[in-house]
This record gives C-alpha cells, sequence and structure tokens, in this order.
C-alpha cells in the first residue's frame, strides 16, 4: 500500500504533494513503482494533530481520487475519520475504508461500510492522535490489541459488515511506547488467529529514526528492515512512502518464506499461505 498524503503538514512528507497534479502524478508514479493500493488522505494523523473541517478534507482529496479512478484501475483506501470524507471518496471511486480509529470516531461510519460493503481496515489506538503518545501504558499490549481486535469485528459484524470486508492493522506508532512497537512486530503472528489480513504501517516511523537516529527522510533501510520483518511475521500488507524499494524487498521476502508458491505447485494443500480476497 503507497502513501499518498494531500496534506500540508504530515510528518514525513507533509507539503510534497498538497498540491492537486503534484499529489496525481506521484500516486501514479507510486502505481508504476509496483503499488497494489493507494492510501489517499487529507488529514495528518501524526502525534499532536488537530482535526481539519470536513470541506477542507474533501477539497483536498475528492480530485486526486478522480482523477487517479479515471487514470488508474489502482485499488484506493480513503485514510478518513469522517464518515461524510468517506461517503463522498466512494463516491468519487474510492474502494476501502482505512479508518484509524476503527469506524469509532463518527458514528456513522460503521453503517455506512455495511451498506456500501467497502471493505474497511480497523485498526489499533489508544486515545486520539492529539493526546495518544502523551503516557501511552499497557497492562498487556498484546492482549489488550488482541482483544480490541476481537470487540472491534463484533462490532462490524453486528452492523452488518461482512467479516470477509475486514483488515487488522496494530497501529504502530498509534498510543504506542517504543518497545511496543517493536514488541508487536515480533508478535504479529498471535493475530493470526483471527482470522483477517494484517495491515503494518511502519514507513519512517520514529520507533525507526530512534534506532537508526536519523530524520524521516532518511528511514528508508530501516523501514525495509521492518517491512520484511512484518512480512517474515505475518503480515498481508504494508503502508509505506517508499514503494519501490519495499516492494522489491518484500518480493524477495515472500519468495524464500513461500517457496511452494514460485514452483507453482499448489499453496492450498498445506492449508498454508493464505491468500486473502477482500
Ligand atoms: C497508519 C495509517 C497513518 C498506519 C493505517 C504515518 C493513516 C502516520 N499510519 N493507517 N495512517 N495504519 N491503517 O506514519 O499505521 O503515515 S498516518
Amino acid at each position: 500500500m503507497g502513501i499518498l498524503n494531500v496534506t500540508p503538514d504530515s510528518f514525513s512528507d507533509g507539503n510534497l504533494y498538497f498540491d492537486r497534479d503534484k499529489a496525481v502524478k506521484h500516486g501514479l508514479d507510486l502505481v508504476k513503482e509496483g503499488a497494489d493500493i493507494l492510501d489517499v488522505g487529507g488529514e495528518s494523523s501524526r502525534p499532536g494533530s488537530d482535526c481539519i473541517p470536513v470541506e477542507e478534507e474533501l477539497r483536498r482529496i475528492l480530485p486526486v481520487i478522480s482523477e487517479l479512478r479515471e487514470n488508474s484501475d489502482i485499488i484506493l483506501s480513503v485514510d478518513t475519520t469522517k464518515a461524510e470524507v468517506a461517503h463522498r471518496a466512494l463516491d468519487a471511486g474510492a474502494d476501502i475504508i482505512n479508518d484509524i480509529s476503527s469506524l469509532q470516531f463518527d458514528a456513522e461510519m460503521l453503517p455506512l461500510a455495511a451498506e456500501r460493503e467497502a471493505p474497511v481496515i480497523l485498526m489499533h489506538m489508544k486515545g486520539n492522535p492529539k493526546t495518544m503518545q502523551e503516557n501511552p501504558f499497557y497492562e498487556n499490549l498484546l492482549a489488550d490489541v488482541n482483544s480490541f481486535f476481537q470487540e472491534r469485528i463484533d462490532m462490524a459484524v453486528s452492523s452488518g459488515i461482512k467479516r470477509e470486508k475486514i483488515i487488522l492493522d496494530p497501529g504502530i506508532g498509534f498510543g504506542k511506547k517504543f518497545s511496543d512497537n517493536l514488541n508487536l512486530i515480533r508478535n504479529l503472528r498471535i493475530f493470526e488467529e483471527l482470522g483477517r489480513p494484517l495491515l503494518v504501517g511502519l514507513s519512517r516511523k520514529s520507533f525507526i529514526g530512534k534506532i537508526v537516529d536519523q530524520p524521516t527522510q532518511d528511514r528508508l533501510e530501516g523501514s525495509l528492515s521492518a517491512a520484511v520483518l512484518s512480512v517474515s511475521h505475518g503480515a498481508h500488507l504494508i503502508r509505506v512512502h517508499d514503494v519501490a524499494a519495499t516492494k522489491k524487498a518484500i518480493l524477495v521476502a515472500d519468495a524464500i518464506l513461500n517457496e511452494k508458491e514460485w514452483n507453482n505447485t499448489s499453496i492450498s494443500e498445506t492449508g498454508e499461505n493464505q491468500r486473502y480476497v477482500f
């Protein structure tokens, strides 16, 4: 999943693609680089960031989504917590709702996703972007995230969202201490039991900066390492800025991990290498 931020203030690439044409061009470049999904967002969710009005968010992303839809078959996800924005984005050609609040900030999000039968990304976050990094604390991080997933899946399914439409995301950096992020990636496999694909967003995030002691734009190698390890620990989707490099790294990791598939033998015989269709 390639990141397309149409914002003046995103933590890593804010303002780079704020201009509509530049954003569309960047999106099409990411498709050429091998992205399978583009995640289009108009509101920064970096720690401490403020909300923006619906109209402003729409003004930023709708033309970009429409134009990408006209020029490409790429799967588009809309990164928003607002039902109105998700609704208009779906109308403009978006396919997936990426809601960092797990459909909780806006009461209309659950019924919208159910009605439109849109795939949804349910991400774990403690608190909200304004306050989440103030003092995150867990009695038992993995158990907490796991039960959060279970609750949100139950809530979604009881609201009419089909289980098969759900993607889970541990929310790296969203109300997590440094060690929590490492712990989640290292133990990603435990969420496999929930039977849904796992998305991990780690690209250039601050836990990587802390290890390599580099600013956001110099975190590529660290991000690749985290991406490859996430895949080897069971991630199905990785949300990244650097699509070309990540794609190559993951293709090699995937070939090593799933040699059967590359040998063209059946991948379903053993029940391993499960593939998900949304
Ligand atoms: C994530 C995300 C961001 C993530 C999902 C950033 C919008 C911060 N991170 N969505 N969004 N998962 N699903 O670093 O980890 O891009 S914003």
